[in-house]
Order: C-alpha cells, then structure tokens, then sequence
C-alpha cells in the first residue's frame, strides 16, 4: 500500500506516528509492504540570523525520529539555550522565536547545504537519515513560500511574517487575510508528483486546514493532483474549537466556521473522499456532508495507540472508498 499524507506541524507529526504504528502491526498493510510519503509545508519558513528554519519539516523529523520536545510539540527534547543567551546579549532581536542549541545545528546544516546550492528537498533528505523516519519526508517544494498574515494593528494594516503573528502576537491581532507569498511561482519538490500519482490513497491528518494543508494544497499543480485520489481526512476541530494551536484564528481570517463539518466544506467534495470526526460531532456523520462520507469516533491522538487506532479508521476508509471506486 502508498499512502501520501499533507503535514503541518505538530498535529501532522503526532498522527504520522500513530500511522505508521498502524501499518507497522500490519493492520494497515496491504499485500506488498506499505510505503509513506509525507508532503511537508514550508510556508512556516523563515530565515533568522541567516539561518533557514523549516519548523514544520523540523517538527516531523523529530517527532518521528523521538527527538522533539515533547511538552512544547516543537524543537529538540534535552535542549539548552546559550546561542540564544549570547544573542540575547547582543541585543540580537527577533528572540520571540525561541532556538536551542541542538535546533541550531539543524539550521546550520540545512543552511549550509542550501549555500553549497543543494535544493531543500536535498538538504531534507540529508538531515533526516539520522533520524531513521520510517517514511520519506518531502517538502511540498524547493521554492520559497513564506505564510504572510495581513493583520489590523488598531485600526492600520500591517503585513507579518505568519510566525511573528503565531509566535510573537499568539494570532491574537485580528487577521483580515493569510497568503502564501511565493506561493504561485513555486513548483512541486521532486517526487511529490510521483508520489501522489503512485498513491493508493492520501490522507489528511489534523493539521491547520489553513496555513498547513491550505498552503500545500496552493503550490501549483498540488491541489490537483491530491484531488486525483481518494482522500480521507481527519478533523482538527473537535466540537467547536481547534485541539491545540490557533486553527481557529486562522479559520476566522478566510471566514470558514471552527467546525468539524465547516472545514470539511471548506475542503470540499472535490477534493475530500473521507471524512472522520470525532464522537461530540456524531451529528456531522449522521446528517451528512454533501459529497462526503463522514464517520465519527473518538480523535483525541492522547497516545501513539489512540492515534494508530485513529489511523486504522482512515486507511480502511479510505480503502473502502477505493474499492467502491473501482
Ligand atoms: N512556537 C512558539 O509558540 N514559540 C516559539 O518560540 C517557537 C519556536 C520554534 C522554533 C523552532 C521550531 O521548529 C518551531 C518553533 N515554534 C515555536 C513552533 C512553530 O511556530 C510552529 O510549530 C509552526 O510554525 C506552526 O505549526
């Protein structure tokens, strides 16, 4: 079985884990051995002290590879802060964004492949061989795509990098609008095609609908090609409110409701097969969306069994769609 799954951050990292449980104890294995392609977004991106930081392909890497942060969901587990204490001692701006030792070195080594001209992708696959993924992690492409939020500041405009908006402001500046700048003359990284032309299926885990699969699904060429297959995705909002992060805020700013059943019309039935909701929004499997089949049970990812269980749940969905399919 190939399964190609569009990850954000931390809740794309935390459901990646429990899938590959899944098809590890075999429940999800079809006839040949299962591969998994993760397509990751890089609209998170953002260049600090020279430094080229990919939080979301980060946040996949060590959360697969047991190095992450476990309390925070973001950066390395074990970490100290002196870099950041002698920026700080230097008057160094732009601290908000919080930089450990270890994640340092990850920055230096990817920024340093990409000045020896090697492209994302390259750099990706170089940094992830020591962390022994299980999967193939991709980044949805080598051009750059930084998330910009145009946001109200008491009444002026301003235009933020999406990160000092999450970061440094909690996304609490009212946002009138979210863009992926570079967006439209990006390119599909190599193999991202492939693998979703090769793909039994595509899943969608509980990242923000927005700024994680919103800005993947926005490189050219992408949206189309996920649409191409059968595609089952997994609620982020459970009742009326995101399960962690700010999807809310991000929902707000493109006008869609925070709901399990708003942001499965936000997908739309030309892109999304499949949905599952959780148990307090059994409603939205029982009246339906149009287009869609919806299931609900419990999507609390508290543990890699719950979110195996959860990803077992998707993969039978999604193979029953495909079956009907045929
Ligand atoms: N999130 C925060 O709320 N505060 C931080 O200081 C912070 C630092 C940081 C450093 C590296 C990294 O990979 C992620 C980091 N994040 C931080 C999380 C980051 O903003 C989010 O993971 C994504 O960009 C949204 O999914």
């Amino acid at each position: 079985m190939r399964i190609v799954v569009l990850a954000g951050g931390i809740g794309g990292a935390r459901f990646l884990r429990g899938l590959r449980k899944a098809v590890a104890d075999g429940t999800g294995g079809g006839p040949d051995a299962t591969t998994i392609t993760v397509v990751g977004n890089t609209g998170d991106d953002i260049t600090l002290f020279g430094l080229r930081v990919c939080p979301d392909l980060d946040t996949v890497m060590y959360t697969l590879g047991d190095g992450i942060n476990t309390t925070n969901g973001w950066g390395r587990a074990d970490e100290t802060f002196t870099i950041r204490e002698e920026l700080a001692a230097h008057g160094q701006e732009s601290l908000w964004f919080t930089l450990g030792d270890r994640d340092f070195a990850t920055h230096i080594m990817r920024t340093a492949m990409l000045n020896e001209g090697l492209p994302l992708s390259a750099a990706t696959e170089s940094l992830c061989r020591r962390w022994d993924l299980g999967m193939r992690l991709l980044p949805m492409t080598d051009d750059p795509v930084e998330t910009h939020v145009v946001v109200d500041d008491d009444g002026t405009e301003r235009d933020l990098h999406f990160q000092e908006w999450w970061v440094r402001h909690r996304a609490a500046l009212p946002a009138r609008a979210i863009y992926g700048a570079g967006a439209e003359a990006a390119a599909p990284a190599p193999g991202v095609l492939e693998a979703l032309e090769e793909a039994d299926f595509v899943l969608l885990p509980p990242s923000n609908p927005v700024v994680s699969v919103g800005t993947i699904l926005s490189v050219p060429g992408l949206r189309e090609a996920v649409a191409a297959k059968t595609v089952v995705g997994v609620s982020p909002i459970i009742g009326a409110a995101p399960v962690r992060g700010m999807a809310d805020a991000c929902l707000a700013a493109i006008g869609v409701e925070t709901s399990a059943r708003a942001v499965a019309e936000h997908y739309g039935p030309d892109l999304l097969d499949g949905w599952l909701v959780d148990t307090v929004d059994a409603e939205v499997a029982a009246s339906g969306v149009t287009g869609i089949s919806v299931r609900s049970r419990p999507l609390y990812m508290t543990d890699d069994d719950a979110t195996a269980d959860i990803a077992r749940e998707a993969i039978a969905m999604a193979r029953k769609i495909v079956g009907a399919a045929r």
